[in-house]
C-alpha cells in the first residue's frame, strides 16, 4: 500500500523555494527535516540488526522500503530550512542512551525513536503536506508490529544459542520437592530444563509450570514444556518438546510463533528428516540404553544413534538410561549432548551430581 507514495512525491512542495516561506513555516519545516533524519536513522539501525543480527531478509526489505519512502519525501524545502534557527539542544544525550546495552534495548529504543519521529512528522505536516502526514502514520503503525517481531526473533535466536551452548538437558519428574531440586540443578549450572508430567490436574501443572518458569528466568535457563502446547503457551515457556504422537511441528509453530523453541523426539531416519524439514530446533534421540523411565521403549543403542546423527547439523541430545557413570563412554563415541531424568530427579544431592555431570561433559575426549 505504501509503495504508491514513491511515485507521488512530486508535489507542490518540491516547487516551493525558501524565499516565500514565513518564519513559522520555516520552523515547522525544520522540525520535519530533523524528524525525517531521525526516523531514517532509527530505521537504518533496525534494518542492520534484521540483516546482520538476525539474517531476516523479509524485515530488511520492509524496513529498507520505509527508509526509501521517507527519503523520497524528504523535500528540498525541508532540507533548506535546516539550521535557520539555532538548535540549542543539539548533541544532548540522555542517560538512557548511554546505558543502552543489549540488542533488545537497541531494538526498542530505535523503534521508539522512529515511532516518535513519525508522530511528530504526522502532526506537523498534516496541514501543508497531507500525503507525508499519512505516510508517517502508516509507517508508524507498521513499526509497532515490526518492533515486536524483531524482539521475538531475538528471543528465538537467544534460545537457540542456549541449545547450542549447553550440553546437559534435564527433564523433570513428578516430585513433591520439585522446585527445590530444580533450583539445586540450576545452581549447579544446568541451563535447559524440561517440565515433564504424565498424571495430575492441568491447573496444578500450570501453576507449577509458572513457578518453574520464574525460577528458570532467574538463572537465565531455557524452560521447555513436554507435550502440552496449551501449558507452554499459558506459562509463557521458552518452547515445547513434542513426541511423534503429539501435535505436528508445523501446527505447533503456527500456534507458538517465531519466538519459541520446538524440539522433537525422533529415533529413525524418516522421523529425523521430517523433523528437519518442518523446522524443529533440536532433536532428542533415544532411548540409548534401557530405562525404567520409559519401560516400553526398546533401546536403540550407541551405534544406531551414531549413524542417525552423522550429518545432523542442529543440536541433538541423547536420552534414555544416561547416568554419571556412562557419560564418558558416550563421549568417547562422539556424543556431546545428553538429556536425563532419573539420575538427577532421584539423586540424594542433585547439585553435586549435576556439577559432576557437567564436568564430565566438558572434558575433551
Ligand atoms: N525419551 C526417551 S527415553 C526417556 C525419554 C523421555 C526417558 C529418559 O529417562 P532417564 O531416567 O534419564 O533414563
Ligand atoms: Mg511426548
Amino acid at each position: 500500500m505504501l509503495k504508491v507514495f514513491l511515485k507521488t512525491t512530486k508535489n507542490k512542495f518540491q516547487m516551493l523555494n525558501s524565499n516565500n516561506i514565513n518564519a513559522e513555516d520555516s520552523r515547522i519545516y525544520q522540525i520535519i527535516d530533523a524528524n525525517l533524519d531521525r526516523a531514517r536513522e532509527g530505521l537504518r539501525v533496525l534494518e542492520d540488526w534484521a540483516r546482520f543480527g538476525l539474517g531476516e531478509d523479509k524485515y530488511v526489505e520492509k524496513i529498507k522500503n520505509f527508509r526509501q519512502i521517507l527519503g523520497k519525501n524528504h523535500l528540498e524545502v525541508y532540507k533548506q530550512s535546516r539550521n535557520h534557527t539555532e538548535d540549542k539542544c543539539k548533541g544532548l544525550a540522555h542517560q538512557e542512551q548511554i546505558n543502552r546495552k543489549t540488542s533488545e534495548q537497541t531494538i526498542s529504543s530505535n523503534s521508539g525513536r522512529v515511532q516518535e519521529a513519525l508522530r511528530v512528522i504526522e502532526e506537523f505536516s498534516r496541514l501543508h503536506n497531507h500525503e507525508l502526514s499519512k505516510i508517517a502514520s502508516e509507517i508508524r503503525y507498521e513499526i509497532y508490529t515490526i518492533e515486536i517481531d524483531l524482539l521475538n526473533l531475538n528471543k528465538y535466536e537467544r534460545s537457540k544459542e542456549k541449545l547450542k551452548d549447553n550440553d546437559l538437558y534435564v527433564l523433570t519428574d513428578q516430585k513433591n520437592n520439585l522446585l527445590e531440586i530444580i533450583e539445586e540443578i540450576l545452581i549447579a549450572g544446568v541451563r535447559i530444563i524440561q517440565y515433564r508430567f504424565k498424571n495430575g490436574a492441568d491447573k496444578d501443572h500450570l501453576q507449577e509450570a509458572i513457578q518453574i518458569k520464574d525460577l528458570c528466568k532467574r538463572y537465565n535457563s531455557l524452560f521447555i514444556i513436554n507435550d502440552r502446547l496449551d501449558i507452554a503457551l499459558a506459562s509463557n515457556a521458552d518452547g515445547i518438546h513434542l513426541g511423534q504422537d503429539d501435535l505436528d511441528i508445523k501446527t505447533a509453530r503456527k500456534l507458538l510463533g517465531y519466538s519459541k523453541i520446538i524440539g522433537i523426539s525422533a529415533n529413525n531416519e524418516i522421523d529425523i528428516s521430517n523433523a528437519l524439514k518442518d523446522g524443529c530446533d533440536y532433536i532428542g534421540i533415544g532411548p540409548v540404553f534401557e530405562t525404567a523411565t520409559k519401560k516400553n521403549k526398546k533401546p536403540i543403542g550407541i551405534e544406531k544413534i551414531k549413524k542417525l546423527t552423522k550429518d545432523l547439523n542442529i543440536p541433538w541430545f541423547a536420552i534414555g538410561g544416561i547416568k554419571s557413570n556412562n557419560i564418558s563412554h558416550l563421549k568417547r563415541n562422539g556424543f556431546k549432548k545428553v538429556a536425563l531424568v532419573s539420575q538427577l530427579m532421584n539423586s540424594e544431592d542433585p547439585k553435586e551430581e549435576a556439577i559432576m555431570i557437567l564436568k564430565e561433559l566438558s572434558h575433551e575426549n
